[in-house]
């Protein structure tokens, strides 16, 4: 049996709710109240040491970082295949998770913590160096620098899905994958940082939006976050 825990429908953790609907997996459902700082409790810290979501468990393992959970889930449960249907769309998919993990995902924690504030119960002492440092940054307030920095990274992101979902409406060769369903739930949080979409992204957002395994994740829950930063540490 899979269990996952997860915050709400939004960001990664709506990345796994959707990939476990497109596959049509029964699952345990954990949820993790982020913003009272469950996730850096000790009980969760044992599960995930950096003190994030989603956790999967699978087969007895605690797995963790949602690209390669979304891969696993793949190669776990075939059909339908989400992970491209050729070598050069596989390709794709794998750019696509690395630059969702190392620029997106990183950025909009940033840029959506200043606009919104995230979780004021974080205790960050018990995260690894790199992540307790981040936190305590966050906590005290990022910069205008880092601000703009993150915003113009985000704006860059939503030109590279617009050229690329306008090849063939998918972000990674001619069908839907787990690159989509990568960038779907942050890209989801654009508009409400202020953060212009070309046309091109506005329709593969929509495209995604309607698909019935997004629409069951999403449950009545709006696509936006309130949760704290994430160190993109991909590789
Ligand atoms: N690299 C992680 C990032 C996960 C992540 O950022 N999760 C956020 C929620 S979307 C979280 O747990 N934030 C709380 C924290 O960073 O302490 C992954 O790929 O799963």
């Amino acid at each position: 049996m899979i269990e996952l825990y997860h915050g709400g429908p939004t960001g990664h953790s709506a990345s796994m709710l959707i990939a476990l609907a497109e596959k049509g997996l029964d699952f345990t459902s954990r949820p993790i109240d982020l913003a009272g700082g469950e996730n850096h409790s000790e009980a969760f810290l044992e599960l995930n040491p950096e003190g994030q979501v989603p956790v999967l468990l699978a087969d007895g393992s605690a797995l963790t970082g949602t690209f390669h959970i979304l891969l696993y889930l793949d190669e776990a449960f075939p059909a339908p295949p989400l992970g491209g249907e050729n070598p050069q769309a596989r390709y794709a998919v794998h750019k696509w998770g690395k630059y969702v993990e190392t620029h997106i995902a990183p950025n909009l924690a940033i840029a959506r913590w200043a606009l919104m504030g995230g979780a004021a119960d974080a205790r960050p002492d018990g995260l690894p160096p790199a992540r307790a440092a981040l936190w305590r940054q966050a906590l005290e307030g990022f910069s205008e620098d880092q601000v703009s920095s993150a915003r113009r990274a985000l704006e860059k992101a939503a030109a590279r899905v617009s050229q690329d979902a306008a090849a063939t409406g998918w972000l990674a060769g001619a069908a839907y994958s787990v690159a989509d369903i990568a960038a779907y739930p942050h890209l989801a949080q654009f508009a409400a940082l202020g953060i212009a979409l070309p046309a091109e992204a506005q329709d593969w957002l929509a495209r995604v939006a309607e698909r019935p395994a997004v629409r069951h994740a999403a449950g009545d829950m709006p696509l936006v976050a309130t949760m704290g930063p994430e160190l993109g540490r991909w590789g």
